[in-house]
């Protein structure tokens, strides 16, 4: 068993996102509140090197990792087991009287552990809240968005100009816990994964397995496992590579046949009856051992998480998880992937393609001419035909008032000639007195 020491730096961010300072080891003069913990045994991370290059190793891991489910289940309880470590201090439940927060909280706490010289910055995210309240509906969505919002924060240092100190603050691994109920998923339970299957690896656990038989627990996996496929959701499977030996195979498989784990946690230590000091849950009839296998899943889930796909888990998150989050959000914004930049370039096809280009870029533009040309033709056409109907309406006006005048003058001189005076009705007029004027 080897020997070393956390130092956990309680850095609780409520409803929020931490900034990247819980990841970084804690070794400024202003990081006073960081506690120093010796660990109780053998976590297993130091296992990585076998997992990635040197390289990393030397920088150390960044792994987030969120619990969610209702209150109670042990999720505390589960990441102090699988850490080894107090991260969550024993909580003296609220007073019946006490102000209940009305939303789900987002916490996350950071600690740098150090196993055989390879160090590892984890950030474990709670989320206190998750349904407890009496309308349930939307518990997922502050999950989500703090989700989102580590993918925003992590695209922002991509964009960056100097992506040296890029601080991956994304959530690596989900851990759902099921109320072990032994009926099937819960709406909640159902509506979270549906909600976050795409943006996160979701590893379902039965909480406190110890509740449970052995023929219960197995019936109530099946059940989940069902309810899992039927709405479609797609939870995190370790991936199987080709050229691998036997014993991998059969250790891969060994873990995907217990999903969802059926765990049982305590960062306690109990006697056994034989004599044996381990951590555990002791009962009137005996003790439930959370590191043997006949017990729970507990290995197993740590052997996941830990010890054989960390790496998978981050792999995933930045390859497909990350990467359709971000095509998303950048065709959402209007900004297309430039497929070309991606091309392998032929020189000759590249300037067949630039001359095909040109022509076309040159067929488009006589075309365009040509319409501007036929417009401009059209808009003087309709000018002169307009300015045309115009000087023929004035010439018959003029022609009328002519042939009017012509008429006029016409009757005056038939007046004249047959000898009546030309405005007889004026006298009329002023004999009668009946019409004023003229
Ligand atoms: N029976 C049983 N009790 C557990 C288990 N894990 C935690 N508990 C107990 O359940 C209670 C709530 O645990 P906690 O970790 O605070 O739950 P959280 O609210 O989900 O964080 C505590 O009294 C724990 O001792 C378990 O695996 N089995
Ligand atoms: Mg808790």
């Amino acid at each position: 068993m080897s020997e070393y020491t956390a130092s956990v730096n309680e850095d609780v961010v409520p409803n929020g996102v931490d900034n990247g300072d819980a990841a970084p080891p804690p070794s400024g003069p202003g990081l006073s509140n960081v506690i120093r913990k010796k660990l109780m045994g053998y976590v297993g991370f130091a296992n990585l090197p076998n997992q990635v290059h040197r390289k990393s190793v030397r920088k150390g891991f960044q792994f987030t990792t969120m619990v969610v489910g209702e209150s109670g289940l042990g999720k505390s309880t589960l990441v102090n087991t699988l850490f080894n470590t107090t991260l969550y201090p024993a909580k003296e439940p609220l007073p019946p009287s006490a102000e209940r927060p009305k939303t789900v909280a987002i916490e996350s706490i950071g600690a740098d552990i150090e196993e055989n010289g390879v160090r590892l910055h984890l950030t474990v995210v709670d989320t206190p809240g998750f349904g407890d309240f009496v309308n349930n509906d939307d518990s997922w969505k502050p999950i989500l968005d703090n989700i989102e919002s580590r993918f925003d924060s992590y695209l922002e240092q991509e964009n960056r100009v100097n992506r040296q100190k890029i601080v991956d603050n994304r959530v690596h691994a989900c851990l759902y816990f099921i109320q072990p109920t032994g009926h099937s998923l819960k709406q909640i339970d159902v509506e979270f994964m549906r909600q976050l299957h795409t943006k996160v690896n979701l590893i379902p656990i039965i909480a406190k397995a110890d509740t449970m038989t052995d023929e219960e627990i197995a019936a109530f996996k099946a059940r989940v496992l069902s309810d899992i496929e039927y709405h479609n959701i797609h939870i995190f499977q370790a991936p199987t590579y080709d050229n691998e030996d036997e014993e991998t195979i059969a250790e891969a498989e060994e873990i995907a046949s217990k999903i969802p784990f059926a765990v049982v946690g305590s960062d306690k230590l109990v006697a056994t009856p034989d004599g044996r000091e381990v951590r555990g849950r002791a009962y009137p009839w005996g003790v439930v051992e959370v590191d043997n296998e006949d017990h729970c899943d507990f290995v197993k889930l740590r052997q996941m998480l830990v010890r054989t796909y960390m790496e998978e888990l981050r792999e995933y998150t930045n390859d497909v998880l990350y990467e359709n989050w971000r095509t998303e959000k950048l065709l959402g914004m209007g900004v297309a992937q430039d497929q070309t930049v991606f091309k392998e370039v032929n020189p000759a096809a590249r300037m067949q393609e630039e001359r095909v280009m040109h022509e076309a870029k040159l067929a488009k533009m006589e075309a365009e001419m040509k319409m501007v040309f036929q417009q401009k033709v059209q808009e003087k056409e309709a000018k002169l035909k307009q300015s045309e109907e115009e000087l023929y309406a004035r010439h018959k006006d003029m022609k009328d008032a002519l042939e009017k005048q012509r008429q006029e003058l016409e009757g005056k001189k038939g007046r004249i000639e047959s000898g009546r005076p030309l405005t007889p009705e004026k006298n009329s007029t002023r004999r009668k007195g009946v019409f004023g004027g003229r």
